[in-house]
């Protein structure tokens, strides 16, 4: 029998088959007319050779085929780099929908396999090279109650990090793409990899700055919780201590309340590059910005609002700028920036409701693709980045949480905590010193 090329073999017995399907291709020994024919004496074919083939259009949408694996259900397997969902969409100021965005990307992801999926711009196949690939399906996310929302997703963020060891090494957690979801599902990913790796640096694709205090949007009815939406997280994560001083924006053409809100994004510390750089002054220009921001061997994050890209690309998405970036330009950037030693990283507000002939998410799921190839092709992480206090933080955590049910706080938990005041302060020490030291180095080149 002749395989065509692009057949999957779908087999549902091992786990690891699907990112490895190459190698378990079927040995051709069947003609066809073998395989219909009941009364041959032949050895009859298994049920896997019968039916153990999909074409990419067929079977369950998991991201690129991966095994679908429940990560939140079972800390016992380990992977390396994972797909996770976050349908999560009541954080938005304009069009909402991006609840349903990871099962569209999912879905426009279908031509990826493992078969198809050298990545020529990388020379590269993240899908069959060293890293065990999984998708982790969605994280559960109530849609009625914002403050129980980002609950579960830190909740959620944290159990996928801190408590999940990666296929290579105990050191070191999985990593994770995930797939929005409005762009406030960065908060809590971002939360749960502060305590594994310290502060993060941000990369941002965005036509907007997403660092508005939230008192730039219209309310008199204010609330802790109504602080987080989509144009404020990265505010709040600057806030939460998250963000380090070495963080860029690119792709940027927002209308603005005022110059005032660059003052407020320098403040948190954010270079940025604007829409029309990259036919201005060149991609070589913009890339060359992230990379004389971002200190290479420092925990990076790679957070992409489908918005970037020009409208034209993608209409399915919440809050549409004139004037943006091509496909091939956003990914001209990603494939430079590969070497970044990225921690996480996230495609968010594609949602399918205003979207056209699958074009904003099959460009989601190209994104994720790019992110998981540069992630794979540099290999696993140093475990040295991960920092050595990150179970004590967890314990103490949990000790200031019985300490508020009225529990009395003793002597050694409250050493913990002066300790844990001490962390951060060194914490935030080794921020400045990190930033000064990449500005030394570029006087140093000049
Ligand atoms: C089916 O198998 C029988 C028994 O081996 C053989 O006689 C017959 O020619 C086969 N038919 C076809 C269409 O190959
Ligand atoms: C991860 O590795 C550590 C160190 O070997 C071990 O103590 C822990 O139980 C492992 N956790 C999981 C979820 O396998
Ligand atoms: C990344 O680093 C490798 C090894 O040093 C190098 O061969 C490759 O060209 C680098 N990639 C880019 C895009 O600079
Ligand atoms: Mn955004």
């Amino acid at each position: 029998m002749k395989l065509s090329g692009t057949i999957l073999n779908l087999s549902l017995v091992s786990p690891l088959l699907v990112a490895h399907a190459y190698a378990d291709l079927h040995p051709l020994s069947w003609t066809s007319d073998e395989l219909i024919n009941d009364s041959s004496d032949e050895k009859p074919p298994s049920l896997d050779e019968m039916w153990g083939d999909l074409w990419p259009f067929q079977g369950i949408n998991t991201f690129a085929h991966l095994e679908h694996h429940k990560c939140l259900l079972d800390p016992d397997t380990t992977y390396d780099v994972a797909l996770i969902g976050v349908p999560f969409d009541t954080a938005v100021s304009y069009r909402p929908g991006a609840r349903f965005g990871p099962r569209a990307i999912r879905a426009a992801s279908q031509r990826q396999t493992s078969l198809r999926g050298y990545n020529q711009r990388a020379n590269f196949n993240p899908y069959q090279s060293w890293a065990k690939i999984v998708d982790c399906g969605d994280l559960p996310i109530t849609p009625m109650d914002n403050s129980i929302a980002f609950a579960q997703m830190t909740k959620g963020f944290e159990e996928l990090l801190l408590r999940r060891n990666s296929s290579t090494s105990d050191k070191i957690p999985p990593r994770y793409v995930a797939l929005g979801g409005d762009h406030s599902v960065l908060l809590p990913h971002l939360r749960a990899l502060h305590e594994v790796y310290g502060r993060i640096n941000i990369i941002h694709f965005d036509a907007h700055l997403d660092t508005w205090a939230p008192d730039k949007y219209p309310s008199f009815w204010h609330s802790d919780q109504s602080e987080i939406n989509h144009g404020s997280m990265l505010w709040k994560a600057h806030h939460e201590g998250l963000t380090s001083h070495t963080n860029i924006h690119a792709g940027l053409r927002t209308k603005l309340s005022g110059l005032e809100d660059y003052e407020d994004d320098d403040s948190q510390h954010f270079i940025r590059i604007d829409a029309d750089d990259i036919w201005l002054k060149g991609p070589q220009y913009v890339v060359q910005k992230i990379l004389d921001t971002i200190p290479a061997d420092t925990p990076t994050y790679i957070s992409v609002d489908v918005d970037v890209l020009d409208p034209g690309f993608t209409s399915g998405t919440g809050t549409q700028e004139p004037g943006g970036w091509l496909p091939r330009e956003l990914i001209h950037v990603l494939r430079s920036i590969e070497n970044l030693t990225i921690v996480g990283g996230d495609v968010v507000e594609v949602s399918p409701a205003f979207d056209t002939a699958e074009i904003t998410s099959t460009n989601g799921a190209q994104i994720a693709y790019e992110i998981i190839t540069s992630m794979v092709k540099k290999g696993p992480l140093d475990p040295k980045l991960v920092r050595g206090d990150a179970e004590e933080l967890v314990k103490i955590t949990h000790v200031n949480d019985l300490s508020k049910e009225g529990k009395e706080v003793n002597g050694i938990q409250k050493t913990k905590k002066t300790l844990q005041q001490k962390i951060k302060e060194l914490d935030e020490l080794k921020v400045e010193l990190e930033a000064e030291l990449l500005a030394l180095r570029k006087l140093q080149v000049q």
